[in-house]
């Protein structure tokens, strides 16, 4: 390695969901690497988010994140542009969404980390490291980056440093979690892990544990998939405890319970741009390797189709009507809808319940996004055969169940998260369905 000297300065690539936050941690806190502030370049090819940003308006939606984007760039330690400079350290934090064709499982889509590590190429010099953070198939550090970086004219290892660091912060709590989680780098050689290490030491108070960029790479993929594979074990039995006429919420609360049982929560299906793609780059690679890993996506996917059916069920025999949809975003109080099940269940319905109205509302997903969207929940609820909450926003925990009452014109609410309180909506006159449950809303599991 030719240059052991603390980076001074920093090029971001996508300053998206955790390309943003990072870029701003390190212009805030880099002065902690050498005692002098690290210099960050951010860029993402999105000329209009760089616009915005330049005038201070934050594009993703953060708890804490704006305000330590106003400190970065006020501070001077974070300038944005399209294009990246000459920096010590290149950080790559694209998206790799899913690619698919017909008949095969979905493999990972590259182009982005590609065009990425073209751009940054023209500006390499011998000391620098180049960090990958997007989620990628496990070998991309040693297939695609260090070959690129070979063909640019370098010696990976000693003139360019590389390594795979992937995000692991959860949405709704990102500021919170780039602090305080584990981080793993994945270093070629163990020189420039200790440089990444020294780097994100300035901002990380978790433990940082060094290892190869495969296995860094098989890390990041492996917690997402044991996460849908866990969620799509609880959707399995929440259709069982349907027809077993149980409440499967007590059946995993007593569960888990078990000083070795942690059992996920049911739902309407798994979404988000993590957990529902993830999976697929090990499926895809090896699609006869990972029977258990596919079937769990598989089972998570076909949750809309559930949903669809009570729902035709609790309608019973009706032909017209009106149906409520309390919630498109993919999780609760976020306002990202990407892969979220909750449009899947919604094209779903407009196909096969043509002659009711569908009206929408959801309290955290901007207008621009979903044009359908109704702000008003009342209006929404007004005169509605049936509700249905799609997304555990806290929002809908704190409906009052006598509102609903007073404009809807039946009393039937469909709670697919188990969100609301069988002894608040039963007394209100309600049929209170919930998701896994059996029918059976107001049973409750004693303690003593
Ligand atoms: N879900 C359930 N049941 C549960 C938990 C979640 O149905 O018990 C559903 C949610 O409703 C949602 C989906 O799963 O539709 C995903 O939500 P999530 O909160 O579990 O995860 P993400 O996608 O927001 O973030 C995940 C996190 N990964 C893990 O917890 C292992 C996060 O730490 C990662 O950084 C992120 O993916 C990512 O970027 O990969």
């Amino acid at each position: 390695m030719s240059n052991q000297a603390a980076p001074k300065s920093v090029c971001v690539v996508g300053l998206g969901y955790i390309g943003l936050p990072t870029a701003s941690m390190f212009a805030t806190n880099g002065y902690r690497v050498s005692g002098s502030p690290v210099h960050v370049h951010g860029v993402d090819i999105n000329s209009k988010i760089i616009e915005r940003l330049k005038k201070g308006i934050v594009h993703i939606k953060e708890p804490g994140l704006e305000t330590v984007v106003k400190a970065a760039i006020t501070s001077g330690n974070l300038d944005i542009g399209t294009k990246p400079v000459p920096s010590d350290v290149f950080i790559i934090a694209v998206p790799t969404p899913h690619h698919e064709e017909p008949g095969q499982a979905p493999t990972a889509d590259m182009r982005f980390v590609k065009s990425a590590m073209e751009s940054i190429l023209p500006h390499l010099r011998k000391g620098n490291l180049v960090i990958l953070e997007s989620t990628s198939p496990p070998g991309t550090t040693e297939k695609l980056i260090i070959p690129m970086i070979k063909e640019a004219g370098f010696e990976p290892g000693k003139d360019i440093g590389v390594a795979y660091c992937p995000e692991r912060v959860i949405p709704g709590k990102t500021m919170k979690e780039l602090i305080s989680n584990d981080r793993i780098i994945g270093a070629i050689s163990e020189p420039w892990a200790e440089m990444a290490k020294q780097l994100y030491r300035s901002f990380v108070s978790g433990e940082i544990f060094l290892t190869d960029p495969t296995t860094a790479e098989m890390v990041k993929l492996v917690e997402n998939t044991y996460r849908d594979v866990n969620i799509a074990f609880a959707n399995e039995i929440a259709m069982l405890c349907e027809k077993l006429k149980i409440s499967v919420w007590d059946v995993v609360q007593m569960a888990n319970r078990h000083p070795r049982v942690n059992i996920h929560n049911p739902g309407p299906g798994v979404g988000g741009h993590c957990i529902s793609v993830d999976p697929w780059f090990l499926v895809g690679d090896f699609p006869n390797d990972t029977p258990l890993v596919r079937t769990a996506r598989e089972t998570n996917d076909n949750m809309p189709n559930n949903v669809v059916k009570i729902i035709k069920n609790l309608l019973g025999g009706k032909t017209s009507g009106k149906i409520a949809i309390l919630g498109i975003a993919y999780k609760a109080n976020v306002d990202d809808k990407r892969q979220s099940p909750a449009v899947t269940i919604i094209e779903k319905l407009e196909k096969e319940f043509k002659s009711f109205e569908l009206a929408v509302h959801d309290p955290h997903v901007p207008q621009e996004f979903y044009p359908k969207l109704e702000t008003d929940i009342k209006k929404v609820l007004t005169g509605a055969d049936l509700a249905v909450i799609l997304t555990g926003h806290d929002a809908y925990k704190n409906i009052d169940p006598n509102d609903a009452a007073a404009v809807m014109k039946t009393r039937l609410i469909f709670d697919t998260h188990n969100i609301l309180k069988a002894q608040r909506w039963v007394p209100a006159g309600f049929t209170l369905k919930t998701l896994g449950n059996g029918g059976h809303s107001d049973k409750k599991v004693k303690t003593k």
